[in-house]
């Protein structure tokens, strides 16, 4: 019999769910960026080995949110832990443990005293970029939390059950480990994803992803909340994708000087897909559309 199972990541923005999600499956199915708010949906990844399918739930980060798009993507978070076997609450050790951590604490808690079976565990990432001492003591501040807050629920007893990692997910430390922590955590079931796909990403969502995290990347500020793509022409030969921004002034940045910007982001989009496909970017207006409930339906919020 095999084994499988749904681990969801939960954190609030920027904290490193995606580029652990890419450590822990070897591959790169979510796009990651150092603005917060870069992942927009719930994304999976798959990993399956030796009979083992683990199947990671990126999530967007949880946040207070300023905008329709924001609460529906807190909305996606939130829906992510339901019927899951195992979730990782994500905190960074360079930082102070804030609200967005607390509730991604609480969270996590809830999950966990709804599921008796439900592996809880918490990560402290970027260990890479905090000293050895600044890591404990993060370890030790979020169990403290999560004691506070299962004592708060009243089941006291789920802060016995979550198990503590460090990692620096962009390095890849710790994240074995952590890896072979939660596959223990899968039960026997049938396989949830063929054995060989490595993501429910479908490749024109990909492309037009791969397009938004350069933009974002090479954006400050309110632009990279202000940017979805889309791919308008799909074939093996040619890509076609919209950036589309919320005002003129937006556009004007996107292309940058001369159309230079646009040109880089073309460039570093191209190097990810097939040897040889032709990728074509358009820089289109859409007022407000973080607002508008009937664009983000459009859009696929
Ligand atoms: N130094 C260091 N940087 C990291 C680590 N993990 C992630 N980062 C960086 O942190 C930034 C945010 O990473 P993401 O993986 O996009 O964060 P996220 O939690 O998915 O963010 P949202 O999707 O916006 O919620 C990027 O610049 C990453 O390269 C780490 O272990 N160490
Ligand atoms: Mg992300």
């Amino acid at each position: 019999m095999t084994r499988a199972g749904l681990v969801a990541v939960l954190g609030r923005p920027n904290v490193g769910k995606s580029t652990l999600v890419n450590a822990l499956t070897r591959a790169k199915v979510s796009i990651t960026a150092p603005s917060p708010n870069t992942t927009r949906r719930a994304v999976r990844g798959v990993l399956t080995e030796g009979g083992i399918q683990m199947v990671f739930v990126d999530t967007p980060g949880l946040h207070r949110a300023q905008s329709t798009l924001g609460h529906r993507l807190n909305e996606a978070a939130r829906h992510a832990v339901t019927d899951v076997d195992a979730v990782v609450a994500v905190i960074e050790a360079p930082q102070v443990l804030g609200p967005g951590d607390r509730t991604t604490l609480a969270l996590l808690v809830r999950a966990a005293a709804g599921a008796p079976d439900l592996a809880p565990v918490v990560v402290v990432n970027k260990t890479d970029r905090a000293g050895r001492p600044t890591v404990v003591e993060q370890l030790v501040t979020a169990s403290r939390v999560v004691e506070e807050l299962a004592a708060a629920a009243g089941v006291p007893e789920v802060a016995s059950r979550v198990e503590y990692f460090a990692t620096a997910a962009r390095t890849g430390a710790g994240v074995e480990a952590l890896r072979d922590h939660l596959r223990a955590a899968m039960p026997e079931s049938p396989y949830l994803f063929d054995a060989d796909e490595v993501s429910d990403v479908e490749s024109a969502e990909w492309v037009a992803e791969l397009v938004r995290e350069q933009v974002v990347r090479r954006a400050r500020e309110e632009l990279p909340h202000a940017v979805h793509c889309r791919v308008t022409e799909l074939t093996e030969r040619r890509a076609r994708v919209e950036i589309v921004v919320e005002r003129p002034s937006q556009r004007a940045i996107v292309l940058g000087r001369g159309g230079l910007n646009l040109r880089a982001i073309g460039t570093a989009a191209r190097q990810q897909l097939p040897e040889g496909m032709y990728l074509e970017l358009r820089v289109v207006v859409e007022r407000d559309w973080q607002r508008r409930d009937d664009v983000l339906d459009r859009f696929g919020y």
